[in-house]
């Protein structure tokens, strides 16, 4: 007994997490479907030491499909992801397409486990963007515990966010450097080797980026709309594994002490705050971690009650992969999704 769970853009760098995560935490699964674009055809997805063919997504049938996780971007999951969801299979979409559908339920399950129960509207829950989910595990207990105000954040995101050709660009660029051949940009509009690009998705007409609107308007949605929020989001020169400098403003007082308690004990967090040299998570240090991870929990004293962190996550495993396979488990959890 147990699930049909199809995995699409399963040769794609969150759909290999996916699989790989579904193993590693041993996913009641009956069948692992890998499916791809008719590209990927004749490649294979490992799912532990299983080898799985791919199939083609045009030509795939839906129906008898429990769960389907989708990791192929918003073109993609705006066509197939209704045809799945009619055909009665549960879509977890890492896509930003259905974010913001006030049909879809949009969750983090350390954050708002809750929402889940209204995913049969469409039968699509949405997961979130990697610099919001890692972000919103470590303000929710925070936020419990105080009631934020007020949080401005600035990102140092790796370039895996953009997928497999960024992290060829960085590769590329890097060993350019230093065997003094050209520099060639195609992912990104300036060299990112050696260098750091304040710019992530696309520009909106108030100079924001979208990703930074992902990060107001997805913590508006799954934590609380009055938190008043502005981001800067950076790319950085690391392969994976996204960082956050989080300034916090509460209205009741919070002591430092009190904080690193209750993230000590809050789900999905790890503290690694020893206030000495090397003291402190990275991101080479996330690489293939279920975990968030915050260092650096101090005091702002330029206001009544605030508080700056350090956060740090696997932004391909909590920020994409883990956080959809802890949606599925969650739905399983709460009885809302049984063996058909
Ligand atoms: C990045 N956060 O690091 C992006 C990737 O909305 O799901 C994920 C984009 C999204 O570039």
């Amino acid at each position: 007994m147990g699930f049909r769970v199809a995995v699409v853009g399963a040769t794609g760098n969150v759909g290999r997490e996916v699989l790989n995560i579904l193993a590693e935490r041993d996913f009641p699964a009956s069948e692992i479907i890998a499916i791809a674009s008719r590209k990927s055809i004749g490649q294979t997805a490992m799912y532990g030491d299983k080898e799985l063919k791919v199939v083609a997504l045009d030509t795939f049938d839906p129906k008898g499909v429990d769960i389907a996780l989708f990791a192929a971007g918003s073109g993609v999951a705006k066509e197939y992801a209704p045809k799945f969801g009619k055909a009665g299979c549960v879509v977890i979409d890492n896509s930003s397409h259905y974010r913001m559908d006030p049909d879809v339920p949009l969750v983090v399950p350390e954050v708002n486990p809750d929402a889940l129960k209204d995913f049969a509207k469409k039968n699509i829950i949405a997961n979130p963007n990697c610099s919001t989910a890692q972000m919103l595990v470590a303000l929710k207990p925070l936020h419990d515990a105080a009631t934020i105000k007020r949080v401005v954040v600035s990102t140092y995101q790796s370039v895996s966010g953009s997928g497999n050709a960024a992290m060829d660009e960085l590769f590329t660029q890097t060993r350019a450097i230093f065997v003094n051949d050209p520099i060639v940009k195609e992912v990104y509009t300036k060299q990112i080797a050696f260098n750091v690009i304040p710019h992530i998705d696309v520009f909106m007409d108030d100079g924001y980026t979208k990703e930074e609107w992902k990060m107001v308007a997805e913590t508006h949605k799954m934590l609380d709309p009055n938190i008043k929020l502005t981001a800067t989001a950076v790319r950085v020169p690391v392969f994976v594994g996204h960082s956050e400098a989080i300034n916090i403003e509460f209205e009741k007082p919070l002591s430092e002490k009190d904080a690193r308690k209750i993230l000590r004990e809050a789900p999905g967090c790890l503290v690694i705050d020893k206030r000495e040299d090397g003291g402190y998570i990275t991101p080479i240090e996330c690489v293939g971690d279920f975990a968030t991870y915050i260092s650096r929990i101090r005091e702002d004293k330029t206001v009544d009650h605030g508080l700056n962190i350090w956060v740090v996550s696997d932004n391909l495993r909590k920020g994409a992969a883990l956080n959809a396979v802890q949606i599925a488990e969650s739905l399983l959890n709460q009885g809302l999704l049984k063996v058909s």
